[in-house]
């Protein structure tokens, strides 16, 4: 049974008129080894104050590749719902909905009553932005109207993009930053929507871009978020980018290693609006993340975790969770949109492959009965640009594992999706998710004030291909501890203990 509408009923929680306070112990455990070698592992209980603004924003979300197969999928997708847009197909009537995002189709188990078990929306745990509510914007270097957009991406069906038309066609990217050294030279045909300048110019431009859309559209907060091409890597070099004071010396000189990736982070950190970078390049170099810190603002990323990824994150999971050694896995894919077409070049290949390759790296790690020091799957990563398939992504994969007594079993898989149809609804979550976290408060026993969570969202994890992390902070990849972590947090701001599946109740 799902219920939407609830209140813990809890001495640790107090609902005030714009607030939701918590008091909370975290039970977790730590481990020591003695002088002579000896390992223990201690029960630990700290306590814990989460005070979480209900005050939900009007909020400004501003996409940069607002133009592209995901950006306009999302535009379509927000717009069909909000105005409850149907279309016909051979299969039928087909209406509008958000599948595929976590806060706004998902559940959580919030307990049992009289035998039945009872689920809650993901989006009803704490206030959120409602998607439908969202003011969208953004950027792109190609000028193309959305509804334009739209049709060039040809992700959804004919008579769903005629009804959206209207509510698209005035809808215009602003322009962006282009630097054709970052991505690849088949892109240069659709960069007619450029800001010039210098590198200090173009931070400037975007900043102003930023106040404007503020003021033009009256919301409250802003997040934007990266969903332009795939970038090169950046090179980190000392004295260019290792440092914030470096990296914004480099700007200030005009450094042609500063990607227009970097360069929208930058602006946004200056403006103090969050950053999410939904591709694989390493945007957040090194000084730019000791800026973001040293600025409080929040940041995100890498790449959007969507189809095959999130499907290894849950397998590889599986299979070393029970005991299985998985030896090689070979991961293959074609696509035809123009997200295939600029990883057709190496440099921005390369970034997919880096990140698309570590997403099992915990999982091996965490078994060192299967794996010996140092030991690691094959791990291959293939991808192929065949326009004739479009945004139909197809993702071939095989996963060989030895398992008891010398034995060999292979998994093979073959998934066919709309990329963009998969991307669009992480999109939404990131940007909802990135919004609420930074309403919450914590403080921990002993601590005087309450204080935002870390400005590197690790909260957001379940939805990125490489979780950026604070460093010393263990990257967790595994799909169902990603979600547990989320899950469990915001449970804890309203009180309630992580769901730890016992069931005793029904065991006595
Ligand atoms: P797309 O190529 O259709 O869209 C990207 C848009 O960005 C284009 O319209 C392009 O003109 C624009 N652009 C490029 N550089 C820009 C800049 N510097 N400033 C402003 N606009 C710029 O690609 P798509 O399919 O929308 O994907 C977007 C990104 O998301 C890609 O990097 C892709 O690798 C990543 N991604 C996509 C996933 C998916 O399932 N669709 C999953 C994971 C990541
Ligand atoms: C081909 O791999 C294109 C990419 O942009 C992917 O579609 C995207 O990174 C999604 O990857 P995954 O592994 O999450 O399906």
């Amino acid at each position: 049974m799902l219920i939407t509408d609830f209140r813990v009923d809890s001495p640790n929680v107090q609902y005030n008129e714009d607030s939701i306070v918590s008091s909370y112990q975290y039970l977790s455990s730590g481990v020591e080894r003695s002088a002579d070698g000896n390992w223990s592992v201690r029960p630990t209980a700290t306590q814990y104050e989460f005070r979480t603004s209900t005050a939900v924003p009007k909020l400004g979300v501003m996409l940069v590749g607002w133009g592209g197969n995901n950006g306009s999928t999302l535009t379509a997708g927000i717009l069909a719902n909000k105005h409850g847009i149907t279309w016909m197909t051979k299969d039928g009537l087909r209406k509008p909905n958000y599948w595929g995002s976590l806060t706004q189709a998902a559940t959580v188990r919030v307990g049992n009553y009289q035998g039945e078990e009872i689920h809650t929306p993901f989006s009803s745990l704490l206030p959120m932005v409602h998607p439908n509510d969202v003011v969208l914007g953004g950027w792109d270097i190609s000028g193309l109207n959305l509804a334009e957009a739209m049709e060039r991406a040809k992700v959804l069906d004919f008579e769903l993009q005629r009804q959206l038309v209207p509510y698209m066609q005035d809808l215009v990217p602003l322009p962006g930053i282009y630097d054709q050294d970052f991505i690849a030279a088949n892109q240069e045909e659709r960069a007619d929507n450029i800001i010039k300048g210098s590198k200090r110019e173009q931070v400037a431009t975007v900043r102003q871009q930023i106040r404007e859309f503020k003021e033009r559209t009256g919301v409250d907060r802003i997040v934007v978020l990266w969903t332009a091409n795939t970038e090169r890597y950046s090179s980190v070099e000392e004295g260019l980018n290792d440092t914030a004071e470096n990296f914004l010396s480099a700007i200030e000189r005009d450094e042609a290693e500063v990607s227009p990736s970097s360069l929208f982070a930058t602006a946004c950190i200056q403006e103090g609006v969050p950053f999410i970078n939904g591709s694989p390049q390493n945007t957040f170099v090194p000084g730019l993340i000791e800026y973001a810190v040293q600025r409080n603002v929040l940041i995100a990323g890498d790449d959007f975790k969507s189809g095959q990824t999130k499907m290894k994150s849950v397998l590889v999971d599986f299979l070393v969770g029970a005991g299985l050694k998985p030896t090689s896995i070979v991961s293959y894919n074609h696509l035809g949109n123009n997200d295939g077409m600029n990883l057709s070049a190496p440099q921005t290949f390369r970034s997919k492959e880096i990140s698309k390759s570590n997403v099992v790296d915990d999982m091996v790690a965490s078994n060192s009965i299967l794996y010996s020091q140092g030991e690691h799957p094959d791990h291959v990563v293939v991808i192929k640009y065949t326009p004739y398939v479009g945004d139909s992504k197809r993702a071939m994969d095989e996963y060989t594992s030895e398992i008891f007594m010398g034995g060999r079993n292979t998994i093979a898989m073959h998934n066919t999706c709309e990329d963009s149809l998969l991307a669009a609804p992480i999109i939404l979550d990131l940007v909802i998710l990135a919004e609420l976290v930074g309403r919450i408060q914590l403080r921990r026993d002993g601590e005087d004030a309450f204080h935002g969570f870390h400005p590197i969202a690790v909260l957001l994890s379940y939805l990125t291909k490489a979780p950026l992390v604070p460093e010393g902070t263990p990257v967790v990849n595994a799909l169902a501890k990603q979600r547990a972590m989320l899950e469990n947090v915001l449970r804890a701001c309203v009180g309630l203990p992580p769901d730890n599946n016992m069931m005793l109740e029904f065991k006595c």
